[in-house]
């Protein structure tokens, strides 16, 4: 082809006219995260496994800690939906309350994603996937290990149990209940005579435990919404005299490090794994919704169950 002066001038004049971002990398997708807080060794590793994950997947996350209150919830989404984030996502510390805050979302046309927990919302095109555990069948797993452990020792007779339970309205609180009860309603000699939140926390399930002692020389069994409560209950054991794990069994939910550590020094009978490191799949979730993809509306996380007999061969391929 016979190069022509004109034709070379008129395209360094077009290459001059189009804008030098034009040509940059793709612009960088958005993220906005409202955690609930830092209540646990469980929402640790969730948040740290989130922040890695963005880094890894090049994804600008702006994340914020709402101190177990869901006004900062509400106030950390209304500030992403102003900063025009691509996506939203969020791990809702109750059920309810949510609508109008997602309907701003909506309105705004942000996708959100429910990241761990559930809400409860009439309309529910008002969020596009929801990943996490499946927390009734993680009660059911408990009381199902309780019922093999009670066989296994040849327990016939009543069993006091008592209940520390997750954040009240907490869609963990609520389901991991509700499976436990579910499996209990065929053992009629099985009982959970006192139950009362711990909000998820060492300090309240220490606290709340030790009312329980005062008040009830029969306790046979613990069950725990999670790790951290029973932790707190298991040194309210040891203060009243007693063995936690032999004098009274415990059952929890996480499967955190700290869970392994007390089953390892016999403190603590079985952990119901609740994964929390989740970050890999919402940043997938969250590429796949810019690029226009469809995501599945319930994405179920996959979870075992950890028996003190499996502690210590367990332990070291923990990551959290
Ligand atoms: C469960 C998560 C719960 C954990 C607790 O997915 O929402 O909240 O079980 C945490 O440890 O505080």
């Amino acid at each position: 082809m016979k190069f022509s002066f004109k034709f070379a001038s008129a395209l360094a004049i077009l290459m001059l006219a189009v804008p030098v971002t034009a040509l940059a990398a793709p612009k960088k997708i958005t993220l906005g995260f409202s955690q609930i807080g830092a209540e646990s060794e469980w929402r640790t590793a969730n948040s740290e496994s989130i922040k890695q994950a963005a880094k890894d997947a090049g994804i600008d996350l702006k994340f914020s800690d709402a101190q177990q209150k869901q006004e900062n919830q509400i106030k950390a989404i209304r500030g992403f939906i102003a900063q025009k984030v691509d996506v939203i996502a969020f791990s809702p510390v109750v059920e309810s309350g949510w609508e109008t805050v997602l309907k701003e979302a909506k309105s705004a046309g942000i996708p959100v994603i429910l990241s761990d927990r559930a809400v409860d919302v009439k309309d529910d095109t008002l969020w596009v996937s929801f990943m996490g555990s499946d927390f009734v069948e993680e009660g059911r797993r408990a009381a199902n290990w309780l019922v093999a452990d009670l066989n296994k020792k040849g327990v016939k007779g009543d069993v006091n149990i008592v209940e520390l339970q997750g954040t009240v309205g907490s869609a963990p609180a609520i389901d991991r209940k509700k499976g436990f009860e579910e499996i209990l309603k065929s053992h009629p000699n099985l009982k959970i005579t006192r139950s009362q939140t711990g909000d998820f926390t060492r300090a309240k399930g220490k606290e709340v435990m030790e009312a329980f002692l005062k008040a009830d020389k029969t306790i046979k069994v613990l069950y725990a919404h999670n790790d951290d409560m029973a932790i707190g209950a298991i040194q309210a054991i040891e203060e009243a005299g007693l063995k936690p794990g032999k004098d009274i069994t415990i059952i929890s939910i996480d499967a955190v490090k700290g869970a392994f550590e007390a089953m390892m020094a016999g403190k603590l009978n079985v952990s119901v794994e609740c994964s929390p490191l989740l970050g890999p799949q919402l940043m997938e979730a969250t590429k796949d919704l810019v690029a226009g993809k469809k995501l599945p509306k319930r994405i179920v996380t996959k979870e075992g169950v950890f028996p003190a007999e499996v502690a210590a061969k367990e332990f070291p391929n923990r990551k959290y």
